[in-house]
Formats: structure tokens, C-alpha cells, sequence
């Protein structure tokens, strides 16, 4: 059997990315999990058929660079990035928001990518068919209020995911943006709000389906296994409630 390719999946420990790195195991890749909580990624990887976790913190650019490290000397290839840590903190008007905030989101958000993105493109070239997939948000795409930081930080997401493409056209390395609009997942509400369980359970108040994890990880595993000229730049998923940022339908 020759070797599976490889994906690495950050932010693997719970939500879009956990359901990712399951879902990319069952299209037979060896899934390689990174997050900062380590037992819940060993619990996950013990799980799948070939999966490896690795603690990791995006945002700590030695770190990165040590685990690209660790990647070249104990994998053939290294085939797909998955690009999912990031997350909000507070929905705070721009009038009153805390700058520390926004440089916690933009550090996450934006510099995680590119600090993984940089360390893992050589390997992602040489393997000649490479994938970077960046999950940005819907937040990367417009507005709402109270967004401010989340917003800026996802724009600067989008950017990347947009300038990479343009900068590596003609090497053998696809870039796909994922921008999902209203996820329910067990933590990123909890920690937009600073553990305040009844405000995070607004957000999804009256909405008949948001979108699952599972739902998101659907879409990674179909764009990452398209054949191999096939780009998908950009894939904008919502649920059916969720007309824009800032209209969703809510029952009762
Ligand atoms: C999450 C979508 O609407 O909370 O990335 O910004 S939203």
C-alpha cells in the first residue's frame, strides 16, 4: 500500500477542527493534529486509524519552525495545512473595544496562519501537490457590529488566502478559503464571552439549525480531495437560517 498523504489540521482539539481531522482520516489521510491542549488531541489521534498529535501554539513562531522541523525528519511528504486555530474575544464596539483583544485575535488569526503557512510551504511544494486551506469566517467577508476586531482579524485571513494564491500561481500548491458564517460548536461562543455560558447560548438562540462542525469538516474534505487542478478559492457556507452576518431568522 503506498503511503497516505499527509494533512496537518491546527486547532485540532475540539469543533470545526477536530471534526476536520476526523474527517480528512476517514478520506484515508494521516492526519497529523496540532493544538495547544495536548490530551485532547492524544485522546482524538488515539482514535483514528493514523493520526499523530503534536502540541502546538500557532502563534509561537520557534515552535512552528520545530515542528516543521519534526515533520521533515519523520514524514515522506506533508500534502495538506489545514489552517483552522483562531477565534473571537468579546464583541466590544470599536469605541470601547481592548487593543489587547485584537492583538490576542490578529496574533491568532492572522499571524498563526502565516507563521504555519511559512513553515510548511517548502514541504507542501516539494510535494508536488499541495493544499493550503485557510478556514477564515464569513466575519472575513463583511461587517456587524460589535464585530470590529473579529472582523479585521478574519479580513486579514481572507488576505493571505487571496495573495498566496495570486503569489503561488504556477507551483504545484492549491489555496482554498473556507469562510463559514453561524457554527454552534462547544467553545468558540463560551470563549468569544469569557466563559459566560448564557450569553453564548444567545447566539444560537431560536435558530433552528446552525451549522455543526461536522458540517464545516464536510466541506474541507470535499475541497481538499477535488482533483488536483481543481482550485476551490473561496467556499462561503451558512446555515439555511443565516441569510447574511447580519439577518438570521430566529423562531419563538
Ligand atoms: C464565526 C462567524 O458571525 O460569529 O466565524 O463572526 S461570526
Amino acid at each position: 500500500m503506498p503511503d497516505r498523504r499527509t494533512a496537518v489540521v491546527t486547532g485540532a482539539s475540539s469543533g470545526i477542527g477536530a471534526a476536520t481531522a476526523r474527517r480528512l482520516a476517514a478520506e484515508g489521510f494521516a492526519v497529523v493534529l496540532t493544538a495547544r491542549r495536548a490530551e485532547r488531541i492524544e485522546k482524538l489521534a488515539a482514535e483514528l486509524p493514523d493520526a499523530e498529535a503534536y502540541p502546538l501554539d500557532v502563534t509561537d513562531r520557534a515552535a512552528v519552525n520545530a515542528f516543521a522541523d519534526h515533520l521533515r525528519s519523520t514524514r515522506p511528504s506533508v500534502e495538506v495545512l489545514v489552517n483552522n486555530a483562531g477565534g473571537a474575544l468579546g464583541t466590544d464596539p470599536v469605541a470601547h473595544a481592548d487593543p489587547s483583544d485584537w492583538r490576542a485575535m490578529y496574533e491568532v488569526n492572522v499571524l498563526g496562519v502565516l507563521n504555519m503557512t511559512q513553515a510548511l510551504l517548502p514541504a507542501l511544494t516539494a510535494s508536488g501537490d499541495g493544499t493550503v486551506v485557510v478556514l477564515s469566517s464569513t466575519a472575513g467577508h463583511g461587517t456587524y457590529e460589535g464585530g470590529g476586531g473579529y472582523v479585521a482579524a478574519k479580513h486579514g485571513a481572507h488576505v493571505i488566502a487571496e495573495t498566496l494564491r495570486l503569489e503561488l500561481c504556477g507551483e504545484p500548491v492549491r489555496v482554498l478559503e473556507i469562510a463559514p458564517g453561524m457554527v454552534q460548536t462547544e467553545e468558540f461562543a463560551l470563549t468569544r464571552f469569557r466563559g459566560d455560558q448564557e450569553r453564548a447560548a444567545k447566539v444560537y438562540q431560536g435558530v433552528a439549525q446552525p451549522l455543526t462542525a461536522e458540517d464545516v469538516a464536510d466541506t474541507v474534505g470535499w475541497a481538499v480531495t477535488r482533483p488536483s487542478h481543481v482550485n476551490i478559492d473561496l467556499l462561503v457556507v451558512r446555515p439555511r437560517a443565516q441569510a447574511s452576518n447580519t439577518k438570521v431568522h430566529r423562531e419563538g
